[in-house]
Formats: C-alpha cells, structure tokens, sequence
C-alpha cells in the first residue's frame, strides 16, 4: 500500500530533525525543524464545499498529531474544524474532497488514524453553517479502509436510476481454506441520512479480485 500522507509527515519531521541534529549551531534547533516542517499551512483544494455553488477554498494546517482543515467560502463566515487522531504516534492528514453524502457541495476527507494497513478516515461535511462529522453509512465516526494480504476494505460511490449509492464492501481470507469471503452493504441517501438497501455475500476467486474491494472508489479521493 501507498505510504500515507501521514506517515510522509512524520518521516519529514524525522528528516529535519536528524538534518538539524547534525548540522552546525547557529540552524534550526531539533525543535524549530520540526515546527517548522509541521506548522505550514496550505491551499489542498478549489470547490464548493457549502454547497451554494460558489468555488470555496479549503486550507489545511498540520502538526502536533492534529489537523486543522478552514473552508474560506466564497460567500459567508469563515468555518474551522481541528481533527486529532488521539495518539501521539499519529499524525492526521489530508486525503481530499469528493461528494460523499447526497447534499450538494464537497465532503472533505481527513486520514485521521492508521495501524499497519488500517485506515480511519474522518469526513467532514457543511451543515446548518458549521463544518461537522459526515459520519458512515452504518453509523460509525469514521470511514474503515483497509488493504492487506488477508483483507481488503472500502467504499464504492455509484447511481442507480439517477440516485446516489454508498457501498462498504469488506473481504477476508481464510489461511486454511486459502479463500476469501464477505460482503458488500449498499446504501441510499434520504431525507438526510443514509439507508440500507441491501447486503449481500461476496466470494472474489482471487487476490486480484480481492484487492478490487479496497480502498476509496469514489471520484476526487486518492483509492489509499
Ligand atoms: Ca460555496
């Protein structure tokens, strides 16, 4: 699996700190370079997020094992949500912007745990002017990915007869049968709030067929 951003954080800090540890006073101490390396704010993403239809811009601030995503709208208040992963081994990080609910505007997607190939995703969507938790179809905090030699978890976004629908489709293999198997659970998005539609038994014949289920199948987020 593709290292994540988080990791890639971490392992920048890591850099600067052995960088700076190494190099002559009068540089940035081991602290410095790691705030430094931390504490850089930027423009991730272009679109609306509001769902107005006018072009929002999203900044992304990271450090300190937290995320602070603001949405500058085009037209009204600026809106600010922090995201932490709870750990001090753990860096939050950015994954992207895609419509994820059946709202109009962008959700935007934040990795904010991971274990060795697990991955938390925790999604932010605008409501009643607030920027505030999209929680999964199901009901849990945060979206499960996964991607390994023994499992393979995700989400798929489609239509069907013009409506949207969220599948989370999670697969296993049994070592002594040496087979896979689990299922897919398909929802619809009304009045508001996600339903299930339907869940059904999943048997891929194969690794390759497997892995297909993991990761983010939706338009505007990297799949890992
Ligand atoms: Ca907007």
């Amino acid at each position: 699996m593709k290292r994540s951003a988080g990791r890639s954080v971490i392992l920048g800090a890591f850099v600067a700190l052995v960088a700076a540890s190494a190099a002559p006073s009068g540089v940035l101490s081991p602290a410095q370079a790691v705030h430094a390396a931390h504490e850089q704010e930027r423009v991730v993403k272009r679109a609306d997020v509001d769902g107005d239809g006018r072009t929002d811009v999203v900044r992304v601030r990271d450090g300190d094992n937290r995320v602070r995503v603001t949405v500058d709208r085009a037209r009204g208040r600026t809106l600010r949500r922090t995201l932490g992963s709870g750990s001090e081994y753990e860096q939050p990080s950015w994954h992207g912007a895609a419509n994820l609910n059946g709202r109009r505007g962008k959700e935007l997607a934040v990795l904010t745990r991971y274990g060795a190939h697990s991955l938390f995703f925790s999604v932010l969507t605008v409501r009643h002017g607030k920027l505030v938790l999209q929680r999964a179809p199901g009901g849990k905090k945060t979206w499960f990915v996964d991607g390994a030699a023994w499992i393979a978890a995700g989400w798929k976004r489609s239509h069907e007869h013009g409506h949207l629908r969220m599948s989370y489709r999670l697969v296993t293999k049994d070592w002594d049968t040496d087979r896979w198997h689990g299922s897919a659970t398909k929802y619809r998005w009304a009045k508001h709030r996600w339903h299930r539609v339907d869940k059904h038994a999943l048997r891929p014949h194969s690794d390759r067929a497997a892995f297909r289920y993991g990761g983010w199948r939706v338009k505007g987020l990297p799949r890992y």
